[in-house]
């Protein structure tokens, strides 16, 4: 049993695509909360971020600071967010933040750490997201939030709620990799970043990789936070996402991993994002990121 606060992250700015906004509102209409609360769960819906925000094609602007797209939206919805996450940790409860595309986890992440000295983060992803705006290809921020909160990025970035780098090299576990640039391999390499491509995972088998990260984590952090964007899984099951990566992992990969980190118990925060209703089909990929949420509280395969 938890007691978590589910706070809807609501922003499209880290990327150019219409409809990420609406992720939290989709995963809301594929059950969440009643889902949560029949695995006894105390569940509270904290709202969305942004509730008057309204993006259409005139208002989601393309401007760019420094190859950084919507820097400035991007940041204070950031800081919104950290406020959010900080304050539900504050309350002793499990903040679940539903996006959204990615860039908000500049923003939990900063939140969380705020609680923590050594904060573990496992990045369950087809992406890095870690690039900056001289190595990204794209100036999508969404693409950036891992290297922002490692403290590599523009400063009003690294420095948003609280100074520097909110986590270290050595806390970070890669899981699903399949769609780095060279910049970001070049990063792993040279900060020797714990990493499993979905190529590993096929390999090595997903309880392997699990424990594996779990053990690496162990001793040298307090806590651990767990960004997980749809993409990681194939498109088979996830199809409702903006950057669709084939050769993914499997809902089963993903179920078992929510469980097995359930059962550590040392999980105290959670992104679930790059939900994209208008980019699905009969809300599938809602419906996947609730059951994906329902093993992280709970659910069990027997
Ligand atoms: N690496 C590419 C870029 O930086 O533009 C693609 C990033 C996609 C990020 C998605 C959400 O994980
Ligand atoms: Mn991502
Ligand atoms: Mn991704
Ligand atoms: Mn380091």
């Amino acid at each position: 049993m938890k007691k978590i606060d589910i706070i809807g992250a609501n922003t499209a700015f880290g990327q150019p695509r219409l409809g990420v906004d609406l992720g939290p509102d989709a995963v809301r209409y594929a059950g969440l909360v009643s889902t949560l609360k029949g695995l006894n769960n105390e569940v509270e819906d904290k709202g969305n971020i942004s509730p008057d925000l309204k993006v259409d094609i005139e208002t989601h602007s393309q401007e760019k600071v420094e190859n950084l797209r919507n820097f400035n939206q991007v940041k204070e919805f950031s800081y919104a967010l950290a406020k959010q996450v900080d304050a539900s940790l504050e309350n002793g409860r499990f903040p679940l933040v539903i996006g959204g595309d990615h860039s908000l986890s500049i923003g939990s992440i900063a939140g969380v750490a705020k609680h923590y000295d050594n904060l573990g983060v496992i990045w369950y992803d087809a992406h890095g997201d870690l690039n900056d705006g001289a190595t990204s290809p794209s100036g999508n921020i969404h693409g950036m939030p891992l290297a922002v909160s490692l403290g590599l990025g523009h400063d009003e970035l690294v420095n948003l709620y609280g100074d520097g780098a909110k986590i270290k090299h050595e806390n970070v576990v890669l899981i699903g990799m399949r769609d780095l640039d060279d910049g970001e391999k070049e990063y792993i390499k040279e900060n020797n970043i714990k990493l499993y491509t979905a190529t590993d995972i096929r390999k090595l088998g997903i309880d392997t990789v699990i424990q594996e990260a779990i053990a690496y984590l162990e001793d040298k952090t307090d806590a651990i936070h767990i960004s997980l964007d749809v993409d990681a899984l194939d498109p088979i099951h996830t199809p409702g996402t903006g950057t669709p990566v084939t050769g993914g992992l499997s809902l089963v990969d993903t179920q078992v991993t929510m469980e097995t980190l359930n059962r550590n118990g040392k999980v105290v925060s959670m992104d679930l994002v790059e939900v994209n209703p208008l980019l699905d089909e009969k809300n599938r990929t809602a419906e996947v990121a609730v059951d994906i949420a329902a093993f992280m509280f709970g659910k069990k395969q027997i």
